[in-house]
């Protein structure tokens, strides 16, 4: 082999495998046709690669939700109470939950975008291969081996399964299972090979986060014990964003394993680890020179450097994508409406594919380096690049002035009640977005119906007697995409989803030249919100780090030069709020925690430019304005320490599931500004009682004092409907009032 690529976006061209997927979840297609879309996707894409000129086609890169998920019903780490469950109902319930029976969790896969279904494994866990010659590795091989197609089965590696696991119960290791998880990984490996299988790709991406010495010691348990088998397909041991650990690399180095793959891109760094461990002589190197993760056609120049560069340490040197192309969009031929100039410098999963088959034959024939239109440049803005010299990113009053400079602002109450910005999207308003894309609406109507919806939900939250209020947001699809249409230097696509998880998927926009705002971006809807009440209305705005984690993001100068431009065009925005009257502006960061390097040694420098970008956008205003801002998760571990950097006058999080602890964890980590602990989950549509709220906010108090203490639900309702938000909402505030009226309870 001379090309290969890691895997391929298994969704569809068309979003095929969601339509069908929803409509077997919905009722109206059985089993069979789920199953029939299935295949026909996998053998579009098998012989998509073969007839691209791919040598060696991945299979088994096909799920009907997540490739974790598909290793535990592999393996029958199956939780008892999925057990009554079979086929796809048991698959399905595992994934997303039935009646009474909850799911497993879901977590990001990684630094990317992607979540999978996190496997529940305890003392309890037998594995054993669940469906023997009918596994789906086996039945995936075998299928395309019908259609011709001599594919090499990807599986997630027995050791990245089990460091991606949760215990069960307290105290339990997944890792203590290694060796029955290998056995079975055994069996898996002879089957194949009796199939015919001659190399299996086993996916091993912890490799690249720091690994401890015990853990370095099960990987060489693990592939010392499948490299001794008798009968079985060569192995390859693929790693992916990042560099791999010298010691890792030593074990693969020393064992049987015939291939590794190491990420070029993500892993610039790979090359000298190579060098260091002495190469991998005898094996065959994997190299991803072609991004698997961003959306960039490849230099072919630096490409073919790298490969010559490790041709001297390794048997033999195969192109290939930096990690699954599952991560970018499927062809670049289906955009019809890309700024050509920014077209030309992208590629995606299609395109990919057509530069890893370039690439090989420019590398093994001598055959000319792949030439192809040559790459234009970003856009350069010099006036937002001399601009951002000129500002500095701390607020002009400490925080002591500036809490008594807002409460004399505001007037608000101690436990101030808010919400976290948006409120439910109702079909009515997902059709007059609609409308206006379409055309069939004009301009004028659409404005109109946001403004009947901006009223309605500051009359609601009038009526609900809250005291910082909200616009809704309903003008808004996504909360990155909403911004990016408006700014500079950013692209939409029209057909470019990439999987999120299961059958929800984004549609990222991509960030190619330097960052301008033309134009205010949400002051006219923020401003008719604050002509209809007294009330403080808050402006609500997506931070620097989000716009960059959710987009896909230019590589032709460091992401915290890119977050700097976006920060200003929001530092831009701030002051056009503030001068238009508005008092409070929230400046969300949902994933300030998704972008932290795998690394412990690489996370002190993203830090510095991630609160840096933030505070570039927030300290420009006067003390009298409140800065806000939210995050969507409770366990902050490593960031807990950068919340505080922010500097933000008001952080909400999610706290109700965490029964408030997070409160005291904040303040222990330093954190003295305003706190709202999400008191509810809106992730379900369950009407908290006053008195739950009521006993998380004394809880709350006993590690905040009643002037600091927020009380607001724990993420945006736009997923929610509006019975369930209101009676809830409702609850909120009745609790905030009695424990403001009788504060020893
Ligand atoms: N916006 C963006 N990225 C995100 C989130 C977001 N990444 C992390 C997290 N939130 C992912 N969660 C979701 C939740 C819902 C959907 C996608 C990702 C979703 N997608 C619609 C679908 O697949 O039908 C399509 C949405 C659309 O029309 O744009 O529902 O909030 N950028
Ligand atoms: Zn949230």
């Amino acid at each position: 082999m001379n090309t290969t690529i890691l895997g391929y976006p298994r969704i569809g061209a068309g979003r095929e495998l969601k339509f069908a997927t929803e409509d077997y979840w919905g009722g109206r297609a059985d089993a069979d046709a789920l199953a029939e879309t299935g295949a026909e996707l996998r053998a579009r894409v098998w012989t998509a690669l073969r007839d691209a000129g791919i040598d060696a086609v991945p299979s088994n890169t096909f799920s009907f939700y997540d490739q974790m998920l598909d290793t535990s019903v592999l393996v029958d780490a199956v939780p008892d109470r999925y057990r009554q469950l079979t086929g796809f109902d048991r698959y399905f319930a595992m994934a997303r939950g039935v009646q009474d029976v909850p799911p497993l969790e879901m977590t990001k896969w990684f630094d990317t975008n992607y979540h999978y279904i996190v496997p529940e494994l305890g003392p309890g866990t037998r594995f054993r291969l669940a469906d023997g010659a009918a596994a789906k590795p086996l039945a995936e091989y075998r299928e395309a081996k019908a259609l011709g197609i001599d594919t090499r089965p990807v599986l997630v590696g027995p050791l990245t399964y089990l460091l991606l696991a949760k215990p069960a119960e307290d105290g339990f290791r997944p890792l203590d299972l290694l060796d029955g998880l290998v056995d079975v990984y055994a069996e898996v490996l002879e089957r194949l090979a009796g199939s015919g299988a001659r190399w299996v790709q086993l996916d091993e991406p912890v490799l690249v986060a720091d690994r401890s010495e015990e853990e370095i010691d099960a990987l060489a348990r693990a592939y010392a014990r499948l490299g001794q088998l008798t009968s079985r397909p060569h192995l390859m041991v693929a790693t992916y964003f990042g560099t791999i650990g010298a010691d890792a690399l030593r074990v693969l180095a020393r064992s049987r394993v015939e291939a590794v793959g190491l990420d070029f891109v993500a892993g610039p760094g790979n090359v000298d680890v190579l060098a260091s461990v002495g190469g991998l002589p005898r094996k065959t190197l994997v190299a991803g020179v072609v991004d698997g993760r961003n959306v960039w056609r490849t230099d072919s120049r630096k490409a073919l450097a790298t490969c010559a560069s490790v041709l001297g340490l390794v048997d033999r040197v195969v192109v290939s994508t930096s990690c699954s192309l599952m991560h970018v969009p499927i062809d670049l031929d289906a955009e019809t409406t890309l700024d050509p100039g920014v077209k030309g410098r992208l590629a995606f999963a299609r395109q990919k594919v057509a530069e890893v088959v370039a690439l090989g034959r420019a590398l093994s024939e001598d055959a000319p380096i792949p030439d192809g239109a040559p790459l234009p440049e970003a856009g350069v803005d010099r006036a937002v690049r001399e601009r951002l010299g000129s500002f500095g990113d701390t607020r002009r009053g400490d925080r002591a002035a500036r809490f008594a400079a807002q409460r004399d602002a505001l007037g608000l109450p101690e436990l101030a009640t808010t919400t976290i910005g948006s409120f439910p999207q109702t079909p009515e308003i997902r059709r007059a977005r609609a409308d206006r894309r379409a055309g069939r609406i004009t301009g004028d109507a659409y404005v109109t119906a946001m403004k009947d919806e901006i009223a309605r939900v500051i009359a609601l939250q009038e009526d609900l007697g809250l005291d910082v209020l909200v616009h809704g947001e309903p003008e808004r699809n996504d909360m990155v995409q909403y911004f990016a249409e408006q700014l500079d230097g950013y692209a939409a696509t029209d057909h470019g989803w990439v999987q999120s998880y299961g059958s929800r998927y984004v549609r990222p926009p991509i960030l190619h030249s330097d960052v301008a705002r033309p134009r205010p971006m949400t002051v006219d809807w923020a401003t008719y919100a604050q002509s209809l009440t007294g009330k403080p209305v808050k402006g609500m705005l997506t931070g620097p780090v989000t716009m960059l984690a959710w987009s896909f993001v230019r590589d032709d100068q460091p992401l915290a030069e890119t977050a700097r431009q976006v920060a200003l065009a929001l530092r831009d925005e701030i002051a056009d709020l503030e001068a238009a009257g508005i008092r409070v502006i929230q400046v969300d960061e949902p994933a300030l925690r998704e972008l932290l390097p795998l690394r412990t040694a690489d996370r002190p420098a993203y830090l510095d430019w991630a609160i840096g970008a933030f505070r570039l956008a927030t300290s420009g205003v006067k003390d009298t304005t409140q800065i806000h801002t939210h995050m969507c998760y409770s366990e902050f571990g490593e960031i807990i320490g950068a919340i505080g950097a922010l500097d933000a006058d008001v952080t909400s999080v999610e706290a109700a599931r965490s029964h408030m602890e997070l409160v005291g964890d904040l303040r222990a980590a330093g954190y003295e500004n305003g706190i709202g602990p999400g008191v509810y989950d809106i992730h379900s549509p369950r009407v908290p009682a006053a008195e739950e709220i009521e006993e998380n906010l004394r809880r709350a108090l006993r590690a905040v004092e009643p002037g600091r203490l927020w009380v607001n639900p724990d993420c945006g309702l736009k997923t929610r409907a509006y019975p369930e938000t209101e009676a809830s909402l409702r609850n909120l505030v009745t609790a905030a009032r009695r424990v403001r009226e009788r504060p020893a309870g």
